[in-house]
C-alpha cells in the first residue's frame, strides 16, 4: 500500500501522521507528536516559544524546527513496523505567519547538504536573523497603522489581501525588522514562512509559498494570487526579490533531497508544497464540499469554513484564505484557547476530569457570572494588553470560573464568526480539547447546532498527508476530486454526536447579548 506522510510543525510540537492508501483500503498508519521543549531542550523554549522581556515580542527558533524535522524523521525511520519503501509523497503544515530570514548562501548550502552530517550543522550562516517572529507576536501595531494608511485603510487591505493588517502577519513584521535592523534586512536574500522553510529543507531547494499560507501575509493579492506590488511597496524596500514564488498548494516541489535519502535510506518520495495549519485543517476536517463549520481547539482556537466568495467582514474581524481545495476559507482566531484553559485548570489545581466535573456541576448561563478570558493579548476581538475581566464571578468558586471560561470561549466564537455566513448545520470539532464532551456540549448549546468530533488527533497533520496524496496523484496525471481524497479519513466518530439542548440554546441567545455588552464595554474602557 502506498504511504503518504504529513507533518505539522505547530507552536509547541512536531507531529507526523502517515496514511496508507490502496484501491480498496485506506487508513491512518500512525500519528506521533514530539513536543519541542522535550525533544530539544537546548533551545530553551517554553511551549515552543523563546522567553522575551520585550513587550509583545514572541519569537521561535528556526533551527529548532529544522532540527526537530531531522530528528523525528530519524525516529520514524527506525520504526521497523513501517515499510518506508512504499513512501510516495510528503507534505506538511506549520504554524501560520512566522517568518524565517535567510542569507544569500542559503540556497547553495541547501543544495550542498551531505548525508553524513546532521542538518543544522550544515546550515551555519544561513540565518540573516537568528529568531523568527511568530503568530503570538503583538509588537507591530505602529507598522500595521502605517501599512493600512498607505493602502487606503483596513477595509481596503482586507479586500486586497483577505485580512486587514494584523500584528502577527508577515507584512508588519517585515516592516518592523527593516526599520529596526536595516543592515540585517539588507543581508536578507530570502524570507520564508515556517511552512515554506521546512518544505525547502525537505526538497533541498527553495520552495514556493502556497496560496493558502500566502493569504496570511498581508502581501498576496487574493484575487490574482500574486504578490501585490502595492502591498510590497507599503511594507519594505526591495521586498519583491526577497520573497519566494507563490504556487498552488498541490505543487510538487521535487523529490526528497539526497540528504534525506542518503542519511535515512528513504526513497526519493515527492515533496509537495507545505501550507499553514489552518488551510491544512480544512482538508483534515473534511471541509472540502460540505457547508459545515470546523472548530479547532488548539494552542489558538480557530473557527473556519469554506466560502464561495471572498467577502471580508465589514468590521475587519477574521481572515479569508485561499483554500487548498480551491475557492476560499473564512476563519476567525482566538489567541486565548488552550493557554487560557490551562491557566484556569492550574489556578484551581484541577485535572481534566475535575475540569469536566466542574462543567457538569454548573448550569448553562452560570447564574449570570461571566469572564472575558484575556490571559494573553487577544486577536479576536483585538485586545493589545492582557487582562482578564469578570462580571459577578466569585474568584474562589472554581467550578463557576471553569464554566465562565468555556462559555466565554464559545460565545466569542458564535459572536465573531457570523460574518462567514448563516448558522452552521453541524460543527466539526477537532484539536486537543475536543476530546472533552462537556466543552463540546457548551459549544453545541451556544451555537444551537450539533457538534460531531473527528477521529484524527491532529487534523493539520492529517490534512498534510491527504494533500501529499492529492499532489502525488495529480503529478501522475490523475486529478482526484477532493471528496474522494478525504473519503474514509475525515468521517466523524460514529457514536459521538452532541445535540444542542433547546432550553440552554434559548438561554444562551440572551446571555450572548449580555456577553456582547460586556465585551464592548471592556474594549471601550481599555481603548484597545
Ligand atoms: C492563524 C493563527 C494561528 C496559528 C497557530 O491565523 O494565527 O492559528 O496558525 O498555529
Amino acid at each position: 500500500m502506498a504511504i503518504y506522510l504529513g507533518f505539522d510543525s505547530s507552536t509547541q510540537s512536531l507531529t507526523a501522521t502517515a496514511i496508507e492508501v490502496a484501491a480498496n483500503a485506506r487508513h491512518v498508519l500512525f500519528t506521533r507528536t514530539f513536543p519541542f521543549d522535550d525533544l530539544l531542550p537546548r533551545y530553551g523554549t517554553r511551549y515552543g516559544v523563546l522567553p522575551s522581556s520585550a513587550p509583545g515580542v514572541v519569537h521561535g527558533p528556526p533551527f529548532m524546527w529544522a532540527e526537530a524535522l531531522d530528528g523525528v524523521i530519524g525516529v520514524l525511520k527506525r520504526d521497523e513496523r513501517i515499510d518506508w519503501a512504499n513512501l510516495r509523497a510528503i507534505s506538511g503544515s506549520a504554524q501560520q505567519h512566522g517568518t524565517v530570514y535567510l542569507t544569500r548562501t542559503y540556497e547553495a548550502q541547501l543544495r550542498a547538504l551531505r548525508p553524513d552530517r546532521p542538518l543544522v550543522v550544515q546550515l551555519r550562516g544561513v540565518l540573516a536573523r537568528p529568531t523568527s517572529p511568530i503568530w503570538m507576536d503583538t509588537s507591530t501595531t505602529a507598522e500595521c497603522d502605517e501599512i493600512e494608511r498607505q493602502l487606503g485603510g483596513p477595509q481596503a487591505v482586507a479586500r486586497l489581501t483577505g485580512s486587514r493588517c494584523y500584528e502577527r502577519f508577515p507584512a508588519p513584521q517585515i516592516r518592523k525588522f527593516a526599520k529596526e535592523a536595516p543592515d540585517s534586512y539588507a543581508r536578507t536574500a530570502r524570507i520564508h514562512l515556517v511552512s515554506s522553510w521546512l518544505a525547502s529543507l525537505l526538497a533541498g531547494r527553495d520552495a514556493p509559498v502556497d496560496y493558502g499560507d500566502g493569504s496570511g501575509m498581508n502581501l498576496m493579492s487574493l484575487s490574482s494570487r500574486r504578490w501585490s506590488p502595492a502591498a510590497l511597496a507599503a511594507t519594505a524596500a526591495e521586498l519583491d526579490a526577497k520573497l519566494p514564488d507563490l504556487a498552488e498548494s498541490s505543487t510538487v516541489i521535487g523529490p526528497l533531497a539526497p540528504y534525506w535519502t542518503g542519511r535515512y535510506g528513504l526513497p526519493p518520495a515527492l515533496v509537495a508544497a507545505w501550507s499553514g495549519d489552518n488551510p491544512n485543517s480544512l482538508i483534515g476536517t473534511g471541509l472540502v464540499s460540505t457547508q459545515a463549520i470546523a472548530v479547532s481547539l488548539g494552542t489558538s482556537d480557530t473557527v473556519f469554513r469554506p466560502m464561495d466568495s471572498p467577502d471580508p467582514a465589514a468590521d475587519g474581524t477574521g481572515h479569508i484564505f485561499a483554500s487548498p481545495a480551491g475557492g476560499y476559507m473564512g476563519m476567525t482566531v482566538f489567541q486565548n484557547g488552550a493557554l487560557a484553559r490551562e491557566r484556569v485548570r492550574a489556578r484551581y489545581a484541577l485535572d481534566w476530569d475535575g475540569f469536566s466535573a466542574a462543567l457538569r456541576a454548573t448550569p448553562a448561563g452560570n447564574h449570570g457570572a461571566m469572564m472575558l478570558p484575556w490571559f494573553e493579548p487577544e486577536i479576536t476581538p483585538s485586545v493589545r494588553h492582557a487582562g482578564v475581566v469578570t462580571q459577578d464571578l466569585d474568584p474562589a468558586d472554581a467550578a463557576a470560573n471553569v464554566r465562565a471560561l468555556i462559555e466565554a470561549q464559545a460565545m466569542a466564537m458564535a459572536r465573531h464568526v457570523r460574518w462567514m455566513g448563516s448558522r452552521p448545520e453541524v460543527i466539526r470539532a477537532t484539536g486537543g480539547a475536543s476530546v472533552n464532551r462537556e466543552i463540546l456540549q457548551v459549544i453545541a448549546d451556544v451555537f444551537g447546532a450539533p457538534v460531531v468530533r473527528l477521529e484524527a488527533a491532529n487534523s493539520a497533520a492529517l490534512g498534510a498527508a491527504l494533500r501529499a496524496f492529492h499532489a502525488a496523484e495529480r503529478a501522475a496525471g490523475r486529478l482526484l476530486p477532493w471528496p474522494e481524497v478525504v473519503d474514509g479519513f475525515t468521517e466523524p466518530v460514529a457514536d459521538l454526536r452532541i445535540d444542542p439542548r433547546t432550553e440552554s440554546t434559548a438561554l444562551y441567545s440572551e446571555h450572548l447579548t449580555r456577553y456582547a455588552r460586556l465585551e464592548i464595554a471592556a474594549l471601550h474602557e481599555r481603548r484597545d
